[in-house]
């Protein structure tokens, strides 16, 4: 912000803006002083790269590659995931880790390879070192996945952290993948990406990167085969790809390329080679089993800034049950605080939460709260003081806390990084659990200050405990979020132990997943913003994070009731489905866009209702093996190239394939189907797979296909979990897991596998014992036997 737009802020937004704009400058200002002062200058720097090797020194599962001038360790683990760090980086520690790195693998051995080089082969990968420090990783067959040219460090002459950059070349086919929550997804095509969680301060759409959450983690997707290749390093970097192409007939192959920079920390890389179902098992494994949400929170969710008070929520709570709309949960945002202060309520307008908090709870709906960082900067303010009193706020160099600008004015910042603070701070849930929430929505928290000069975040000199190994917010800034979302996490274990917490936040990192999920943030309301929103659900979901979703309509404006409808009808198929904008945007209420809008949003919450179970299963599957419940239609078939450049449509689940509607006018789509036959669930219409195929996509309902032999837990006009079975194929077989919703504690159900073959004319459905076939024991629905249009 300049001196005009101050000036103009002052014009439109009044004197209270105008003071929050004074203070939003000088805050700015004493940033880049405490940057100036608490951070050394880089000046002269010294280039350096391996140099030749030297020698070797075998250990368990690799061992250690000695160069002229750096050093590279190599373990290939029992998972099977490979792990190497230059100059003596270990695994440990790490925030994306979710415990001890795991055991190598006895059997992978170094050994001599040719021209002075050096390997390690192991049971499903071979990583192959050359005599000046490139290394490539090939399959068990040698076909090759991608070659990591020889590093370069840039050091400070006068010491301090060495910047670092790792070129690399993949296959000419290979698209790209992930890197966190992407806008310009799922596909990352040409362009550099950085790696610093931001707070766009606006709504955003596809062209605006980076976002909330960043991960140095990359899918690299090609006909050789697929790998997810990590940088496990918090600092500040870009990420630039390149894809290859392939020569037609006679031409050439151009490889395609990646180019890693950071400005400090490890070097150091993990690998996971396989199908993409074996890369998230075993990165999983090492990042963290996700959190299981409760049955809840696969439900419906609406949220608003700006309510207004407890008659507005029973308003709107009042109008879903009318209307027969299912509503699962209520979110508050920021304007239910006490003067925008975290852990308070505006009294005049929430004058008895805890009683409209049980209210709801007795229909089915539960209370969720959002939970900001930033605590205002004001003896007198509990949460305050008892944090200046456990010594638990940011400060800098020079030992002055660190101060922000956020809503409720000047403010300090909790260190999430500090093992004793995330106790403090997770204690605090107590008085939100008090007031009757039941889930928290973690917001700001990349961390976010309004400041006038670029960077709307602490100042890079900030310090942080960084669990006592002490460092600056360069190194701390974007493990922010996921320490803030490890201490509500664990805080809520402490003060609830026999319910899972659900918690969810804007920003994260590697192995968020362990405490929850994330949503899209501020997406702009208009076509490109709901194409984004997809992109951030697949992208993440590759990386580890499988519970997420948008705001439903997007954060701003008021979209036309075809646009509403549209991200309503794919909401009702992600993790997250909710309902959410701004207090200045038009509303969200599915009766707010008429009449027909109202009926297809009936459409979608009660088949969204009806899922539930397959969400509760496919919940269950993503903490016990990764996979994400939202996934890439190359997930089956990553060699298939057309699939791989299909971004507008996606598995739920091993099931179902969903092609939402993200443009206008439209009525009829192209979908790109992987292979096998596959039903419209609404007119159980075939098609048969792979290829292009057209369907129906009227406004009351998006394109959902069922696979055939698909068997689907879906819930019964009892309450009772039913089994929705497709037909095989003729001469196929079929089937499918459940895991049935055992509520809301930490009972893991058994999962129930059932087959469906054909007997004759008809479709038989038996469920899996350990050594036999028994009955299915739940109502079985047979679907897909002729319906119209039959076979093409
Ligand atoms: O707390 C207000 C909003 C919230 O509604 C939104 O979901 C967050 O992403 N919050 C951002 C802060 C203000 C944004 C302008």
């Amino acid at each position: 912000m300049d001196g005009h737009d101050l000036v103009r802020s002052v014009r439109t937004i009044g004197a209270a803006g105008a003071v929050r704009g004074v203070r939003t400058v000088r805050a700015a200002w004493r940033r880049r002083r405490a940057d100036a002062s608490g951070l050394p200058p880089r000046g002269a720097e010294r280039a350096r790269v391996p140099g030749a090797v030297r020698d070797v020194e075998p250990a368990p599962g690799g061992g250690t590659v000695r160069f002229n001038r750096a050093e590279l360790r190599i373990v290939v683990t029992v998972s099977g995931a490979v792990f190497w760090g230059w100059d003596g980086a270990g695994p440990e520690p790490s925030y994306a880790l979710a415990g001890r790195c795991p055991d190598p693998d006895p059997r992978a051995v170094l050994e001599p390879d040719k021209d002075g080089g050096w390997r390690v082969v192991a049971e499903r990968v071979t990583v192959v070192v050359s005599r000046y420090g490139a290394i490539e990783v090939l399959t068990p067959g040698g076909v090759l996945l991608r070659r990591d040219l020889p590093p370069r460090w840039w050091e400070p002459v006068g010491g301090g952290p060495a910047r670092w950059m790792q070129r690399s070349e993949v296959p000419a086919d290979a698209r790209f993948f992930g890197l966190g929550g992407r806008a310009a997804g799922p596909r990352l095509r040409d362009g550099t990406y950085r790696l610093w969680n931001t707070d766009p301060g606006r709504v955003f759409g596809p062209g605006d990167d980076p976002l909330y959450i960043t991960m140095p983690v990359q899918w690299v997707v090609a006909e050789a085969g697929t790998h997810l290749v990590c940088h496990d390093s918090s600092w500040d970097g870009t990420v630039t790809v390149r894809e290859g192409e392939e020569g037609a007939g006679s031409g050439h192959d151009r490889a395609g390329s990646c180019e890693v920079r950071m400005d400090g920390g490890p070097l150091r890389c993990w690998v996971v080679v396989g199908s993409p179902a074996r890369v998230l098992l075993v990165w999983s494994a090492l990042t963290g089993a996700p959190a299981l949400p409760p049955a809840w929170a696969l439900g419906h969710h609406h949220a608003r800034w700006g309510f207004g008070g407890e008659q507005e929520v029973r308003r709107i709570v009042a109008g879903y049950q009318e209307r027969g709309l299912p509503l699962d949960a209520v979110h508050l945002d920021i304007d239910h605080y006490d003067d925008h202060q975290v852990f308070t309520v505006d009294e005049d307008r929430f004058p008895k939460l805890p009683q409209l908090a049980e209210e709801l709870l007795r229909e089915g709906i539960r209370l969720v709260s959002i939970v900001d960082p930033a605590v205002k900067a004001a003896p007198g303010n509990a949460v305050y003081d008892s944090g200046v009193a456990e010594d638990a706020f940011v400060r800098d160099a020079s030992g002055r806390l660190v101060r922000g600008v956020v809503w409720p004015g000047e403010a300090v910042y909790p260190d999430f990084t500090h093992a004793r603070v995330r106790e403090w701070w997770g204690g605090l849930y107590a008085e939100r659990l008090g007031q009757g929430f039941s889930g928290f929505w973690h917001d700001m928290n990349e961390p976010t200050s309004f400041n006038a000069f670029g960077e709307t975040t602490l100042p890079r000199s900030a310090r942080h405990s960084l669990e006592g190994r002490g460092g600056d917010h360069r190194e701390a800034h974007n493990v922010y979020g996921l320490c803030m979302a490890r201490a509500g996490y664990e805080g809520l274990r402490r003060l609830v132990p026999e319910e899972r917490p659900f918690v969810f936040s804007r920003s994260g990192w590697i192995g968020m997943q362990r405490y929850g999920g994330t949503w899209s943030g501020d997406v702009g309301t208009g076509w490109p913003g709901l194409r984004a929103s997809l992109s951030l659900v697949l992208g993440l979901g590759l990386c580890g994070v499988p519970y997420s979703g948008p705001d439903v309509g997007g954060f701003d404006g008021c979209p036309s009731p075809e646009l509403f409808l549209r991200w309503f009808q794919l909401g009702a198929y992600l993790p997250l489905f909710r309902t959410h904008a701004s207090m200045r945007a038009g509303r969200r209420e599915p009766w707010e866009f008429g009449a027909e809008v109202l009926e297809h949003a009936r459409v979608a919450l009660l088949e969204r209702r009806r899922l539930l179970p397959y969400f509760v299963t496919l919940a269950h599957l993503a903490r016990r093996t990764g996979a994400p419940y939202v996934r890439p239609l190359w997930w089956g078939a990553p060699e298939d190239r057309a699939l791989r450049d299909c971004e507008d449509a996606f598995l739920l689940g091993d099931c179902l394939l969903v092609a939402p509607v993200l443009e206008p006018g439209v009525e009829r789509r192209a979908v790109r189907l992987p292979r096998g036959r596959w039903y419209d669930t609404v007119t159980e219409r075939v098609y048969e797979g792979p290829g292009r195929v057209v369907v129906d996509a009227p406004l009351s309902r998006v394109p959902v296909l069922a696979r055939a032999g698909a068997v689907v837990p879906v819930r019964g006009a009892d309450g009772g979990v039913e089994l929705e079975v497709w037909a095989p194929a003729p001469g196929r077989t079929g089937g499918g897991l459940v895991v049935p919703d055992a509520g809301d504690g930490w009972d893991e159900p058994e999962v129930e596998r059932y087959v469906a073959r054909w007997e004759g004319r008809r479709v038989e459905v038996r469920r899996e014992g350990d050594d036999e076939v028994g009955e299915p024991g739940r109502p079985v629905r047979i679907r897909g036997l002729g319906g119209p249009g039959g076979q093409t």
